[in-house]
C-alpha cells in the first residue's frame, strides 16, 4: 500500500473516530483546545526549547521580579506526613469509562500511562480492576491457606509470610481486555484509554514455590487453584509448573505495602501472564490433579476465532508497545525538535527492540530503550524527532528477546477474527493533525 492510499483512507476513518468519540466521553479535543494548539504551533516556530512556550506563568513571578517563594519560609516539615503530589499536577489521575460498565464495583479504571516518565508506575495511579468491588482487610483478620493435594495443609498469617525469605522484582501486570475496545476500529482517542490497563511496579513478597514447598506437594498435583477473599471470590487455576517457576506472593509494591486497591494485604503475581490470573485478597491455594472450571473462561478472557471455537489458555501477553507521548492527551505543542515516548513489554521476556514510524509502517527507526531493560516489566523508550507540522502518523513495533514481532491488527484480525475482545496487542497509530492535535486512527 501506498502512502497515498493510506492517507486517503486516512481521512474518511479519521471523520468516523471524531464521531464515535464524542459519544465515548473520553475528552475529545475541543473547539477552543484545537485553537489554542494551532496558534502554539505558531509560536512554535519562535523555537520551542526557547521561552516563548505554551506556558504563560504570571509576569510577577517571572526574572527580573523575586517570586513569593524566594521570599518567605515554606511550609516546615510535618505538613504533609504521608506525602502527596504536588497540586500542579492534579490532572494526573486514574480515569474510567462511564459508559463501559454498568456499575463502579464491577469495573475498571486506567492508568494515565502518558504522563509516566520512565517505566515505574506510582502505587496511587495503579489501574484497577475490580469484580466485586474493594475488599478492606486488616492485617490480624487475614489467614492464607493451603490446601488440596498437598502432604500438609496449612494456615499462614500475614506475621508468618513476613518471616520467609523475601524476592523483590519489577513486573508488568496487564488485563487481557486491554486495547480490547479496539478490535473493530478505532474507538477510545486517549492512550490512558487504549491501553492504560496496565501497571508495573515493584513487588516484594515470598516465593509461591517457597510455600508450596513447606506444605509439600504430592506428585498427582498438577494445578493450583488461587481464590480471592473479595466479594468475587475470584479464583483462577494455573498451572503448577508456572506456580513452581516464578509466582510470587507480594505483600509490597514500590516499597510499601500493597494498596487496598491491589489486594491488601496479599496479592498473587503471576509474571507476564494475564491480569486475571493476579488474585487479590488472596485467601486460598489447593492443589489439584487438573484445572478447575471457572464460569468465565466460557465466556470471559478467551477469544472466540472465526470458526466459532475459542482460542483458549492463552495465559502469556504477547509482545506489545504503545507510543505515550505525542497521544491524543499530549498534543504536539509546536514545531522542531522533540521526544517520542513510549512503553513496550512483553510477558515472554525482556524487550529486545523497539522500532518507531513516522510515516505509518513505511520506514521505520529504532529507539532508544532505557535502562534497566527487565524481564516482563514495563520498558520504557525515547526517539528524538523533529516536527515539520505536516500530518504524521506514528505507530511503535516491539520486538522481545524470543524475535516475536508485534503485529499489525491486519495480520491480527487474519487470525483471530473481529470477535475476540481480549489479547489485542497490534500496532497503535496516532495521527499528528496539521494543528498538533493527535487522533486514534485505524490504517488500511
Ligand atoms: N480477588 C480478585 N482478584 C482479582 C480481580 C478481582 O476482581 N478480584 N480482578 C482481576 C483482574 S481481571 C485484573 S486485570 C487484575 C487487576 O489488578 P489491579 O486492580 O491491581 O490493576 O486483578 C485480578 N485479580
Ligand atoms: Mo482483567
Amino acid at each position: 500500500m501506498t502512502d497515498k492510499t493510506k492517507r486517503g483512507q486516512l481521512s474518511a476513518q479519521t471523520r468516523t473516530i471524531a464521531a464515535q468519540t464524542s459519544a465515548s466521553g473520553s475528552r475529545p479535543p475541543s473547539p477552543d483546545r484545537r485553537r489554542f494548539l494551532t496558534g502554539t504551533a505558531a509560536a512554535g516556530a519562535a523555537g520551542l526549547l526557547g521561552s516563548g512556550g505554551a506556558l504563560a506563568g504570571n509576569p510577577d513571578n517571572l526574572p527580573p521580579n523575586v517570586p513569593d517563594w524566594s521570599r518567605y519560609l515554606g511550609v516546615g516539615v510535618d505538613a504533609n506526613p504521608y506525602g502527596m503530589p504536588v497540586e500542579f499536577e492534579s490532572h494526573v489521575v486514574r480515569r474510567n469509562v462511564e459508559w463501559l460498565t454498568a456499575t463502579t464495583e464491577s469495573s475498571v479504571n486506567f492508568t494515565p500511562i502518558h504522563e509516566m516518565d520512565g517505566f515505574v508506575t506510582p502505587n496511587g495511579l495503579c489501574f484497577e480492576r475490580h469484580h466485586g468491588g474493594m475488599a478492606v482487610i486488616a492485617p490480624e483478620d487475614y489467614r492464607l491457606m493451603i490446601n488440596g493435594l498437598v502432604d500438609r495443609p496449612l494456615i499462614f498469617t500475614y506475621q508468618d509470610l513476613l518471616r520467609f525469605p523475601p524476592e523483590s522484582r519489577f513486573h508488568f501486570l496487564e488485563c487481557a481486555a486491554n486495547s480490547g475496545m479496539e478490535w473493530r476500529g478505532a474507538q477510545l482517542n486517549g492512550v490512558q484509554y487504549t491501553h492504560g490497563m496496565i501497571h508495573c511496579v515493584y513487588y516484594t513478597g515470598v516465593p509461591l514455590k517457597t510455600l508450596l514447598n513447606e506444605a509439600g506437594i504430592k506428585t498427582s498435583g498438577k494445578w493450583i487453584l488461587a481464590e480471592g477473599a473479595d466479594s468475587s471470590g475470584m479464583s483462577r487455576s494455573i498451572p503448577l509448573e508456572k506456580a513452581l517457576d516464578d509466582c510470587l506472593v507480594a505483600y509490597s509494591q514500590n516499597g510499601e505495602r500493597l494498596r487496598a486497591e491491589q489486594g491488601y494485604p496479599v496479592r498473587l503475581v503471576v509474571p507476564g501472564w494475564e491480569g486475571n490470573m493476579w488474585v487479590k485478597w488472596l485467601r486460598r491455594i489447593e492443589v489439584g490433579d487438573k484445572a478447575w472450571y471457572h464460569r468465565e473462561e466460557t465466556s470471559k478472557y478467551t477469544d472466540l476465532l472465526p470458526d466459532g471455537t475459542a482460542r483458549k489458555f492463552t495465559w502469556a501477553m504477547d509482545a506489545k508497545s504503545v507510543i505515550t507521548s505525542p497521544s491524543p492527551e499530549k498534543p504536539v505543542l509546536g514545531e522542531g525538535p522533540q521526544v517520542i515516548k513510549g512503553l513496550a513489554w512483553s510477558g515472554h521476556g525482556k524487550i529486545k527492540r523497539v522500532d518507531v514510524s513516522t510515516d505509518g509502517g513505511i520506514n521505520w527507526q529504532t529507539a532508544k530503550l532505557h535502562a534497566p531493560v527487565l524481564s516482563k516489566s514495563l520498558t520504557y523508550f525515547t526517539l528524538p524527532w523533529s516536527w515539520n507540522g505536516e500530518e504524521v502518523l506514528l505507530q511503535s513495533r516491539a520486538i522481545d528477546e524470543t524475535g516475536y514481532v508485534q503485529p499489525e491488527m491486519a495480520a491480527l484480525q487474519e487470525a483471530r477474527g473481529v470477535n475476540s475482545i481480549y489479547h489485542n496487542n497490534s500496532v497503535q497509530t496516532w495521527l499528528v493533525n496539521a494543528n498538533g492535535a493527535v487522533d486514534n486512527v485505524r490504517l488500511g
